[in-house]
């Protein structure tokens, strides 16, 4: 009889186990080979592949079941463990009891032959895309640093919080914003907890981080944009200035890439031979004003004052890592007209802010600074980009009853995966993407 609570990962019997014991596995079948009296099948669960060998003079049973099982069904089996030269981890287990749960139709993807297949097509049918090791191990990756970053954010005093996607206004600029159908009123789904997120500082939290979803109505079609991305932000009070917000959001990253990689090192190297598996000791700095330098000095025109295009963070990423050795470069000090409203700007060159970016192999994967804390001033840069102050009310109202120094930052969590692993498409950092033709599924 075989019970599914004596399950023993396979990973676990390739390392551990003893041969000549009896063991129960359970998964899904990655290939089935019939030669004579013998089926080999290739068992996958989560931690795995192990060979399992049903022998007709074993149990005639369990073989006649085996002979005809079809990839991906699901199956359990108990039997012996031995070694084995021929098979993959060098040990096999012997099969004396098959079952079979769920019985696979023949497959409209090849899930372990991800390259052959569009990516539209994977994502049609996700579910079996993800089955491929490879793909579960981007799952793997980005659900260790989720945990990283919060257990980083524990350990540095932050307060988690939780607060509503649905909003009354957009706080990321007008364009990006999906309007919904809230009751008889206009509503919008929530570019970022920017404003709630320094509520919680102003409420008295003095430090808040939350890992929640962020949608942007963004129509084009890049590799590095989806219209729902998971939001890692954290604000904190009390700052001498926005170099606190930078320590930490190198804090921040560098315990989610090295806690994926102590996790899951062997299998990261196995499948992304293009990962990030180390990053250096100190992370440049550099103010923007720099950067349009050596751009300039490498032939990349660049527009003084205005934000850096994606071309121009492609080729910085390559300088940097040229010049320093390191794949992060925080670009300090953006232009005003790039920066929405609540940015703090430079006390004595108004026309540059309190701000910065961190760009990860050439691409951005976070954005944070000081904010503006005085009333006043805020009031004044909420007109000054064409916003009515009375929509931000409620907002404004937390600056004239005591509002602490603060800043923070918005980390994209599926570009950290995407830049770490040497993703092509952001797509596949994300479970269920959505952009401007995906709803489904
Ligand atoms: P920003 O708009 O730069 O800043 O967003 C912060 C980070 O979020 C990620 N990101 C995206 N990821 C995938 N698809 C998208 N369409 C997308 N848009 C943004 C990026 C980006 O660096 N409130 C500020 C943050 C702050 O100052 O605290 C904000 O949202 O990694």
């Amino acid at each position: 009889m075989i019970r599914l609570r004596e399950r023993v990962p396979v990973a676990f019997l390739l390392r551990e186990g003893e041969p000549g014991r009896e063991y129960t596995v359970a998964g899904w079948v990655d290939t089935v080979r019939s030669l004579g009296g013998v089926v080999f099948i290739v068992l996958r669960d989560r931690s795995g592949l192990m060979q399992l060998v049903v022998k007709r003079n074993v149990s005639r049973e369990a073989w006649k079941t085996a002979r005809k099982l079809s990839p991906e069904s699901v199956i359990a089996a108990r039997g012996v463990l031995s070694e084995s030269q021929a098979a993959l981890g060098g040990r096999e287990l012997v099969v004396e009891e098959l079952v079979v749960y769920s019985k696979a139709e023949p497959l409209p993807i090849e899930p372990r032959d991800y390259e052959k297949t569009t990516l539209a097509k994977r994502l049609d049918w996700r579910f079996l895309d993800l089955r491929s090791p490879r793909n579960l191990t981007i799952f793997l990756v980005e659900a260790e640093m989720a945990w990283a970053a919060r257990e980083w954010f524990r350990e540095h005093g932050f307060v988690e919080i939780f607060t509503s996607k649905i909003v009354g206004a957009a706080t990321e600029g007008g364009a990006e914003v999906f309007s919904i159908v809230y009751f008889d009123k206009p509503a919008f789904l929530a570019q970022s907890p920017q404003l709630y997120k320094q509520m919680g500082v102003i409420a008295g939290f003095e430090r808040v981080f939350e890992i929640g979803p962020a949608f942007r109505a963004e129509p084009h079609h890049t590799t590095r944009h989806l219209t729902e991305y998971t939001s890692v932000d954290l604000e904190m009070g009390f700052i001498d200035g926005y170099e606190d917000v930078m320590d930490a959001v190198e804090g921040v990253v560098r315990s989610m890439v090295e806690a994926a990689v102590k996790a899951y090192r062997d299998r990261i190297e196995e499948y992304f031979p293009n990962a990030v598996t180390k990053l250096p000791k100190d992370i440049p700095r550099i103010t923007i004003r720099e950067a349009y330098k050596l751009l300039e000095s490498e032939g990349v025109k660049v527009e003084w004052g205005e934000d850096l295009s994606t071309e121009a963070e492609r080729k910085l990423g390559e300088i940097v890592e040229r010049e320093y050795g390191s794949p992060l470069v925080f670009v300090t000090e953006y232009p005003w007209r790039a920066r929405p409203f609540y940015t703090m700007r430079k006390p004595d060159e108004p026309e540059w802010t309190l701000s910065f970016d961190l760009l990860y192999r050439g691409l951005e994967i976070a954005t944070g600074g000081q904010r503006e804390h005085r009333y006043e001033v805020l009031r004044r840069q909420i007109e000054e980009k064409g916003l009515n102050p009375r929509n931000f009310e409620w907002y404004l109202n937390m600056f004239r009853f005591g509002a602490p120094p603060h800043g923070g930052a918005g980390i994209g969590l599926e570009r950290v995966v995407m830049q770490t692993l040497g993703l092509p498409n952001i797509r596949e950092a994300r479970l269920l993407p959505r952009d401007p033709e995906r709803l489904t599924p």
